[in-house]
């Protein structure tokens, strides 16, 4: 498989870590995000959207969005839930983590990373809802080693992706105790790998 790739993106790392952890063999190429030319060149008849991660499955064809990827390929292992319950919950916090959780993680962590001179109130507004994100999650993490039925999951894998990185973005994980915890759980599975390194076997 190919995996079309942004070495910095959480929504790449995601899809690099479960393969990390399923022992998943692929080869990257890499794509700036920022580079509007080879996003089209690259990606244009893969993914209309045009964003990374897409992945090139073996048989040629693409999958793109992050969590979709995920979903497809924890399906069947021990990182997606079969009961329809805890699979639903599992649905619950990867769309919470599109919705409220990401954007403000990673469009903070783009301005900050590149020292952007971003006015104070745009700021303020985009950490208030990171926050309101991190709040939610420190909230449900009170009494929870993991995210559903105290099991690792895709749902932790996505929500550790831009989390464990928010002070990049000007987030202070300091008041989320649970959350730091949990960041560390997480860290501590097996054949975890980093934000920017390859996986390994
Ligand atoms: N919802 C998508 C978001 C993907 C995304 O925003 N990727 C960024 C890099 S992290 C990108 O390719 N941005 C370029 C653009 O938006 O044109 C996912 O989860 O995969």
């Amino acid at each position: 498989m190919l995996l079309y790739d942004f070495p910095e993106s959480g929504n790449c790392f995601k899809v690099r870590l479960l393969f990390a952890h399923l022992g998943i063999e692929y080869d990257k190429q890499f794509v700036d995000p920022f580079d509007f030319g080879a996003k089209k060149e690259l990606l244009g008849d893969l993914n209309p959207v045009r964003r990374v991660p897409t992945l090139v499955l073996d048989d040629g064809r693409p999958l793109a969005e992050s969590n979709a990827i995920l979903t497809s390929f924890a399906e069947g292992t021990a990182y997606l839930p079969e009961d329809r319950y805890a699979r639903a919950q599992v649905f619950q916090w990867l769309f919470f983590e599109q919705f409220s959780h990401q954007p403000p993680m990673a469009i903070t962590r783009v301005w900050g990373r590149a020292q952007l001179d971003i006015p104070a109130e745009q700021r303020a507004e985009q950490l208030k809802l990171g926050n309101n994100a991190l709040r939610a999650l420190d909230r449900h993490l009170d009494g929870r080693e993991f995210i559903v039925d105290d099991t690792y999951s895709i749902a932790d894998i996505a929500l550790y992706a831009y989390t464990h990185v928010a002070h990049e973005g000007g987030h202070d994980l300091a008041p989320y105790a649970n959350v730091r915890s949990w960041l560390a759980r997480v860290a501590a599975q097996a054949r975890h790998v980093a934000i920017d390194a390859r996986p390994s076997a």
